[in-house]
């Protein structure tokens, strides 16, 4: 264990790849710091309302680690990391091995040992940062798959921590994670944690079916049971850690809020006309990955205008997507066919003055989201993997009128909660295209009846009782809280 630490230390801690707040530079050159907006910052701040909390995380440009400092309540404790770190450990083994393994191969995952050196190294001083902060007998929540070695790496040096781990994204069926080289070390590494949280049962299932054949674990409902004697270390205590669902939601009353406000009504009022008044706006919002399902999206729409089922200026498709990890290259594959697409499209079917795809390589304000969202009368949310999608979330909270529909693809977390929406394969392009057209021209009792069941279950299971679950089920760990609300 790490000898008494001579500074501050915290009874709750979060680990997650960021810190919640970004650095603005003036032009006189000295720095702020904003707090970024986002539902885990809200989620986290209904949970540490009555502790002594400290944050680790990078702080979002390269080099050398700001010295800590307190946002409010709140203690905000930087991790430095190099360019180089940042290529290997976040570019690379995090969005270039780790993201396309657990979504399904959608596009193949790259395995270099140098990186995967580097994610050990990056983990290690997450690892150390917290060990170093967290107070005797603290809670530890780890986020996301950034940090999958952090829980064993943490325990190590200290196990007097209560430790959490949630997975934002899918966990894959151990057929597809056996590929990964470095398996049985990413198990080993989860295992130091007393709870992994996931988005959907089937992710739960997942990992402890992984247990399971990497590491010959043994399990018994929903609690993993590991000798630790696979890795050659005698004397490794058996430990029993519960896997359980707990899927994420945003903050339902702040965007609601937010939705209502009389300025995003008239951003709402303006944006409709500057489209030129549609009688139906399709809109998709979407990081720009390919992940998200917008090329079978396009595809979609693109032959429903080519059978004159849509045209503008009656029907207008608006497609916001946000620029993302562009220096990783199947990214930067992905927006040139997207926009070649989207020029096809346009060329084939727009006319002077009626656009058929307003496409926005953009990063808006959430006020602008949010008045984007009240003009959809049909949202596309058509992941071919996404571990919950909080866009499917947003919308039918914006949407208070009672107005829109929401086409929802299967493979998403969302779709185990939102049951009434149209739900769609993308990869079923003659089918999505039923799926759009019912979402337009159903009825509106139709539509309201299923927007109404989806705003409620949005409303009840939000962002705050979604950590209180997640901390509930920590505490108890690995049995099973007795009021959880959902298992
Ligand atoms: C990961 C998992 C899981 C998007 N563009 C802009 C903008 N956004 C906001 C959305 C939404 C968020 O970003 C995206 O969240 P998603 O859930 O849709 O997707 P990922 O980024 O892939 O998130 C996902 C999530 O983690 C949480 O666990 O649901 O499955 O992949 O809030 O509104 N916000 C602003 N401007 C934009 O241009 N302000």
């Amino acid at each position: 264990m790490v000898s008494p630490a001579p500074h501050r230390t915290y009874d709750f801690v979060i680990a997650a790849n960021r810190l919640p707040v970004d650095r603005q530079v003036k032009p006189d050159g000295t720095t702020t710091w904003r707090t970024s907006p986002g539902g885990l910052v809200t989620a986290m701040e209904s949970v540490m309302r009555d502790r002594e909390a400290a944050w680790v995380g990078w702080a979002g440009f390269p080099g050398e680690a700001p010295q800590p400092f307190d946002d409010g309540h709140l203690r905000l404790v930087p991790v430095g990391l190099s360019a180089e770190e940042l290529t290997d450990y976040y570019e690379g083994f995090s969005n270039g091995t780790l993201w396309p393994l657990y979504h399904d191969v959608i596009v193949p995952p790259t395995f270099h040992r140098s990186w995967w050196n580097v994610y050990r190294t990056v983990n290690q001083r997450f690892a150390d940062h917290v060990a170093r902060v967290a107070a005797e007998g603290a809670t530890v929540w780890v986020h996301d798959y950034q940090l999958q070695l952090v829980p064993a790496m943490l325990r190590d040096q200290r196990p007097d921590l209560r430790i959490g781990w949630f997975n934002h994204i899918p966990f894959p069926p151990v057929e597809l994670f056996a590929q990964l080289p470095w398996r049985a070390r990413i198990l080993r590494g989860l295992l130091g944690a007393d709870f992994v949280g996931f988005q959907r049962p089937d992710d739960a299932r997942n990992f402890i079916r992984s247990c399971r054949a990497v590491l010959g674990a043994t399990h018994k409902g929903d609690v993993v049971t590991w000798g630790g004697s696979d890795d050659g270390r005698s004397g490794a205590a058996p430990r029993s850690v519960r896997a359980a669902a707990v899927p994420i939601s945003i903050d339902a009353q702040g965007f609601r809020d937010l939705a209502d406000s009389p300025s995003v009504k008239a951003r709402a009022q303006e944006i409709r006309e500057s489209l030129g008044e549609p009688e139906v706006v399709l809109l998709g919002v979407d990081r720009l990955d390919y992940t998200k399902g917008i090329r079978h999206r396009l595809r979609a729409i693109g032959e429903l205008l080519a059978d004159g089922e849509i045209s503008p200026p009656e029907v207008t498709f608006v497609q916001v997507a946000t620029p993302s990890r562009e220096r990783v290259e199947a990214y930067r594959t992905l927006r040139e066919q997207i926009e070649g697409t989207v020029g096809r499209i346009n060329g084939d079917f727009s006319h002077l003055g009626d656009t058929a795809v307003h496409y926005l390589h953009q990063s808006y304000p959430r006020e602008e989201m949010a008045a984007l969202f009240q003009v959809a009368d049909v949202m596309l949310v058509t992941p071919l993997r996404d571990g919950m999608n909080l866009v499917a979330k947003e919308y039918v909270t914006a949407r208070h009128d009672g107005g829109g529909a929401l086409v929802l693809s299967e493979f998403t977390g969302a779709a185990e909660e939102l049951k009434t929406a149209y739900l769609c394969n993308p990869h079923d392009i003659a089918g999505l295209k039923e799926t759009i057209l019912r979402a337009i021209r159903d009825d509106h009792e139709e539509k309201r009846r299923r927007m109404r069941s989806l705003r409620r279950q949005v409303r009840t299971y939000d962002v705050q009782v979604w950590a209180q679950d997640f901390l509930r089920a920590l505490e108890v760990a690995p049995h099973r809280p007795p009021r959880s609300r959902r298992s």
